[in-house]
């Protein structure tokens, strides 16, 4: 399988992450993309290529151009106001108040974030632009034949959606991807989202269109972040109803109730009959991820990775979410060779 990396995710590398009332060393953190590529190196996965650069357009077909001249300029907007830490907001638009978008920094952060966990940092804009090169770059090696690739993409980006960043993400590379393949003249795209996170992002875009199914294998928001989207009964609005499935599931869940969602979820994809899939692929589900829930095992995802395949669908794998570092590599290469039949 074809991988395509960006040496420039090394340029999202910040300091600082608010959890538990603390500044941590960030759970996204670059060595993820590092651990990977080593990986499916060493098991001669097949060719890795660097991106193409596609510029703002296919971006712009999902996101917002002000959010985007939000996300070029928020680290210069912050070190203007000669602050020494990292831009992190501190208020919000809430039940309410006014969506009107300030000019102060302070009132944009709060008005573009849709948490508060990810700091802004110098170059997080363009190694965002970069992951966006990346599954764009192997969403045109499958228009152009392959059946399948695998976008090494790092900042990830489902929790990002038109006018929103959080969660680690800021550009939303699965549905830029998604868009790509409708925008070149496919009738309709699934997206199937096993990041251990629900997709919110990717949901409120297409959330309203028949031609992207979404689907989301995820932690119940009741207990689990983004924790205000994910539950079962959200399933489409408009055109866009019945195109939308959420499997919200508990704590300890484990392989046995997580691939009987999978097969379900399968099952929709295949009725749709779309001409496309695109995997939002996060291993946070791993049975040892720091701060997910799931118990799935490494030998899981091998077998979740063969479910997969058997859509026989053209595949395009956007990496997301895992951060139990140590096991990144072999559990994301294992979805990649339990799809390829290894
Ligand atoms: N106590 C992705 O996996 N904070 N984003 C969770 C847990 C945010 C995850 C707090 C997690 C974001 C792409
Ligand atoms: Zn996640």
């Amino acid at each position: 399988m074809l991988t395509v990396f960006s040496e420039k995710h090394k340029l999202r590398d910040a300091k600082t992450e608010l959890y538990g009332g603390q500044l941590v060393a960030p759970f996204e953190c670059p060595v993820r993309a590092e651990y990977i590529l080593e990986h499916l190196k060493s098991v001669q996965l097949g060719d890795v290529i660097a991106p193409d650069e596609f510029g703002l357009g296919p971006i712009t077909r999902i996101h917002d151009r002000e959010f985007l001249n939000f996300l070029e300029q928020c680290w210069d907007l912050w070190v203007a106001e000669g602050y020494s830490g990292e831009a992190i907001p501190t208020c919000w638009p809430a039940r309410g108040m006014q969506l009107r978008i300030p000019n102060h920094i302070e009132g944009k952060l709060g008005y573009y974030a849709m948490a508060g966990e990810t700091a802004f940092s110098n170059g997080t804009w363009e190694a965002a632009r970069a992951s966006a090169d990346v599954a764009l770059s192997a969403q045109a090696a499958i228009k152009n034949g392959a059946n399948e690739a695998f976008a090494l993409c790092r900042p990830p980006g489902h929790h990002a959606a038109s006018d929103m960043y959080g969660g680690y993400c800021f550009i939303n590379n699965a549905a830029v991807a998604a868009q790509a393949f409708i925008d070149q003249g496919a009738s309709r795209v699934a997206i199937l989202d096993v990041d251990f996170h629900h997709g919110n992002g990717t949901q409120a875009i297409f959330y309203n269109r028949a031609d992207v199914m979404f689907l989301s294998l995820h932690g119940d928001p009741r207990d689990a972040f983004p924790h205000f989207l994910g539950y079962a009964d959200e399933s489409g609005a408009g055109n866009g109803e019945g195109f939308n499935f959420n499997y919200p599931m508990g704590p300890n869940t484990n392989f046995t109730s997580w691939g009987s969602a999978l097969d379900d979820a399968c099952k929709k994809i295949a009725n749709f009959g779309p001409d496309a899939l695109v995997i939002s692929l996060g291993v946070d589900t791993f049975e040892h991820d720091p701060i997910s829930f799931f118990k799935l095992t490494s030998d899981d995802f091998k077998r979740y990775g063969a479910t997969i395949a058997t859509l026989k669908l053209p595949t395009l794998f956007v990496m997301e979410g895992g951060y139990a570092v140590e096991e990144i590599g072999i559990n994301t290469v294992n979805v990649l060779q339990g799809y390829e039949g290894l």
